[in-house]
């Protein structure tokens, strides 16, 4: 077994030069002109081929290290005679710095990379680094399978591309093909390296996140989607709520507005049962519910939940406020069972407590519609030929297109904001 070691040509006496990638490993087949290995110094990224073929045997060198003319790179067990390495090929370099080597003394050439922005292929920049770090090797794949590095993130050493690197994106764009072929070919985002951009930290998605991700998008996708808004005049609700509050909270139970807006909910339903409703999966009936149990999302630490309140139409304010705040906690504190969450008829997404002027919620599917809440304030209403502050609630209706017309939903609104503005309509 003849074996011989292959090791840095003549660098024009460049001494300490990083090492960025090995792009071999024992036991490859290498032929000559194979790349070895990239180098980098302050201005350049080379990459050094194999001036013989044979297989490797051993490696000297590891990424990381620093090289200077003559470092061994690897062990290789001689493929029968020695081949000559070819002349580098230089395709547009008029400023060439790198002695052409002699192949009976010079065991390897160091050939200075093209960096070639493949984001603008036209444009070449002899022996300069670009925004985009890669070696030689990684640049040809690319260019083969017509990847544009500037959408690769990189993993190597100051953001430089790697093979592995390729891998990866190959790999993510090939799990998004099903997607895509689906549906008329649903667009992907571009994969974006962020951390180009300033620093960065990836944290994890909480499983109700990704959870309730999977639904919203679903639910996103196919439901057409219409928002009515409208304000209701909560100013005789909120002046009953604050008489009863300081009564109630003596009894540890927490009135808000929301259980005025529950009450309120039911009654619109029970006047339009075409949003007490879902479409069956054929898309050929609507099957009505004759139950009203009222889905109200809660905001937790680990994301959205929405716990169902049953028979909301069957509850005092009383009750519907002790049954919220009991909900509500285990929702916070993880409680809450897969019956809690199921059963829904319409929902409720009050962002009221917060703030906020409107928004629009996304249907809970197989509901038809959800009312989103917004922070009640007071504007000046013109009423009897003057303004008077009123307490103005806003409300967003998003709803099922398939289901209900735009008349209707307007019609629901209007029906809705009557309820609240009078407290004997709730409390009757
Ligand atoms: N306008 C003005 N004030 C409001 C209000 C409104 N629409 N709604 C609530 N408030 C007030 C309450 O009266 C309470 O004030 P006081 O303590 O002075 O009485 C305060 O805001 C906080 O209310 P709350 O949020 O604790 O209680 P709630 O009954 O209104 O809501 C719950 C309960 C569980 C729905 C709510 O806490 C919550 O989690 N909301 C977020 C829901 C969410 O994330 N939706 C987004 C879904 S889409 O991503």
């Amino acid at each position: 077994m003849v074996t011989k070691n292959i090791s840095i040509p003549d660098m024009g006496g460049a001494t300490d030069v990083d090492v960025i990638e090995v792009l071999v490993k024992v036991g490859d087949t290498i032929q000559v002109d194979t790349p070895l290995l990239t180098l980098e110094s302050d201005k350049a990224t080379m990459e050094v081929p194999s001036s013989d073929a044979g297989v490797v045997k051993e490696l000297k060198i590891k990424p990381g290290d620093k090289v200077a003319t003559g470092s061994v790179i690897l062990v290789l067990e001689m493929a029968g005679e020695k081949l000559e390495a070819k002349p580098i090929e230089k395709k547009s370099d008029k400023k060439e710095t790198t002695k052409k080597p002699e192949p009976e003394t010079i065991p390897a050439v160091v050939q200075p990379v093209k960096v070639e922005s493949s984001a603008s292929p036209s444009k070449v920049v002899e022996g300069e680094l670009t925004d985009i770090h890669a070696g030689p090797a990684v640049r040809r794949i690319a260019r083969e399978f017509g990847i544009d590095l500037a959408t690769v993130p990189a993993t190597g050493p100051k953001n430089r591309i790697l093979k592995d690197d390729i891998q990866t994106y190959v790999k993510t764009r090939l799990s998004q093909v099903p997607a895509a072929s689906a549906n008329f070919g649903m667009p992907t985002a571009p994969v974006v390296d962020f951390s180009k951009f300033g620093p960065v930290e990836s944290q994890a998605l909480s499983r109700i996140k990704k959870l309730s991700g999977k639904n919203l998008h679903r639910n996103w996708l196919i439901v057409p989607h219409v928002t009515q808004f409208g304000e209701a005049d909560i100013s005789g609700v909120e002046d009953f709520r604050i008489a009863q509050k300081e009564i109630l909270e003596k009894q540890g139970v927490k009135l808000t507005p929301l259980v005025f807006i529950l009450k309120a909910v039911v009654a619109s339903l029970k006047a339009f049962p075409q949003f007490n409703a879902s479409l069956d999966p054929n898309g050929e009936n609507l099957i009505l519910k004759k139950y009203f149990h009222i889905g109200v999302a809660v905001d937790t630490p680990d994301g959205l939940v929405v716990p169902v309140i049953r028979d909301v139409d069957k509850k005092g304010l009383q009750d519907l406020a002790k049954e919220l705040s009991v909900v509500s906690e285990k929702a916070r504190h993880k409680q809450l069972t897969a019956n809690d969450m199921q059963g829904g008829c319409f929902s409720i997404s009050s962002l009221g407590g917060i703030g906020g002027t409107a928004f629009t919620p996304i249907v809970n599917v197989p509901e038809v519609a959800i009312l989103g809440v917004s922070k009640a304030s007071h504007k000046p209403v013109y009423q009897n030929g003057e303004f008077v502050p009123r307490l103005m609630l806003p409300l967003s209706l998003s709803y099922d297109h398939r289901v209900i017309d735009g008349a209707d939903g307007a019609r629901f609104m209007v029906k809705l904001t009557n309820m609240l503005s009078d407290i004997r309509n709730l409390l009757l």
